[in-house]
């Protein structure tokens, strides 16, 4: 009765109404969200990257966009948060319980990385990865100012949604660009991204780390408490496997003889690629060429030029070395528990 109430006198106020929906939505207060500059910003892409003619046949390009980046949400219905209404509490096994409004996270030095994000359900050769240039502050650095515990091991993050993750407290404290994320490529975070914060854990799958429209975080140990997909069957860790894809030629394509290229991405995030090889019909591996990439926590794009010389069907495999060198396995495995593994190939027909 009440709410029918407050949408009539909405209607009848008109422009007054509108402005006031405007108010309490998440597109409304996105755009009135000012990022500050980076304390700590992102280098400069290294160059020869997205080489122009592989592009065009369709290698992936090194940063993906915005509107081309995968998402994956439990959530029927993207979640519809207001920045000035968010908080942020961390609590658990912690000396001091943290809470934290959007602008007092906005007010702390901002760090700016390139990530690529893997989800665990990607099959070989699948497109749930995405590069982009995140704005954060490092979630090491607000476990230090609650305290952690000795005895936890896990971070419990609990979305506006009620989705839930278990991100081992090691990966997030050792070092790496674990953030709480504000901003991805000089924009608020999208909403369907998680606007207006989210998380992103360098080298771990999503479903274990990025959890987006992040409210609560609970210090825990994996002994006490589990997540929603660690309840469906998927493995309590999830670091990310070393893969590799094709993207030139596609499968099935028809290609002339002649040097025909070949082209596409490799990832191993916060191990690195150190090598990439290609062969044809199982035949000798052969290097190809690794482009630079902004760190180890982003994938590589590589290239190579196959001599196709006999007509006919083939097949052309690829696999990656990390920054340890250790190289993919060719174990096939499905997605399910801990992510898919394998060599990616395509088949093309030489005319
Ligand atoms: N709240 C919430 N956070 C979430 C998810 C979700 O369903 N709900 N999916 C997770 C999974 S499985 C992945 S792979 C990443 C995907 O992030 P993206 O949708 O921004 O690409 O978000 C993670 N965070
Ligand atoms: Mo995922």
């Amino acid at each position: 009765m009440l709410l029918g109430g407050a949408a009539a006198a909405g209607l009848a106020t008109g422009g007054a109404g509108q402005a006031l929906v405007a108010v309490r939505s998440a597109e409304g207060s996105r755009s009135r969200v000012v990022l500050p500059a980076p304390a700590d910003p992102a280098p400069p892409l290294p160059a020869g990257l997205d080489p122009a003619d592989a592009v065009a046949s369709g290698l992936t390009t090194y940063a993906t966009r915005t509107a081309d980046f995968y998402r994956i949400d439990t959530a029927l219905i993207v979640p519809d948060v207001v920045a000035e209404d968010w908080s942020l509490r961390i609590h658990g096994d912690v000396e001091r319980e943290v809470v934290l409004g959007f602008d007092e996270l906005l007010a702390k030095p901002l760090r700016e990385r390139w990530i690529t994000l893997t989800c665990v359900s990607n099959e070989v050769g699948g497109s749930y990865v995405g590069t982009a240039r995140w704005l954060g502050y490092p979630l090491a650095d607000l476990l230090e100012e609650a305290g952690v515990r000795a005895g936890a091991d896990m971070l419990l993050a609990t979305s506006v949604d009620g989705f839930t993750l278990s991100a081992p407290l090691a990966e997030v404290t050792d070092g790496r660009d674990a953030l709480l994320v504000v901003g991805m490529d000089g924009e608020p975070l999208p909403r369907e991204h998680g606007f207006p914060v989210r998380m992103v854990v360098p080298g771990l799958y999503g479903y274990v780390s990025a959890c987006k429209w992040v409210t609560d975080i609970e210090v825990t140990r994996f002994a006490e408490k589990t997540a929603y997909w660690t309840d469906r069957g998927w493995a309590e860790r999830g670091p990310i496997k070393t893969a590799s894809r094709i993207d030139v030629p596609r499968s099935f394509a028809k290609v002339r003889a002649g040097a025909v290229p070949v082209a596409g991405v490799a990832w191993a995030q916060h191990r690195g690629i150190s090598r990439v090889e290609v062969r044809v019909d199982e035949g000798e591996w052969q290097q190809a060429r690794v482009l630079p990439s902004a760190s180890s926590d982003t994938w590589c794009q590589w290239v190579w030029e196959w001599n196709a010389a006999e007509a006919g069907n083939h097949s052309l495999q690829v696999r990656a070395t990390d920054g340890t060198g250790a190289v993919q396995t060719e174990v096939v495995a499905a997605p399910i528990p801990d992510g898919s593994s394998g060599y990616d190939s395509v088949s093309v027909t030489v005319v």
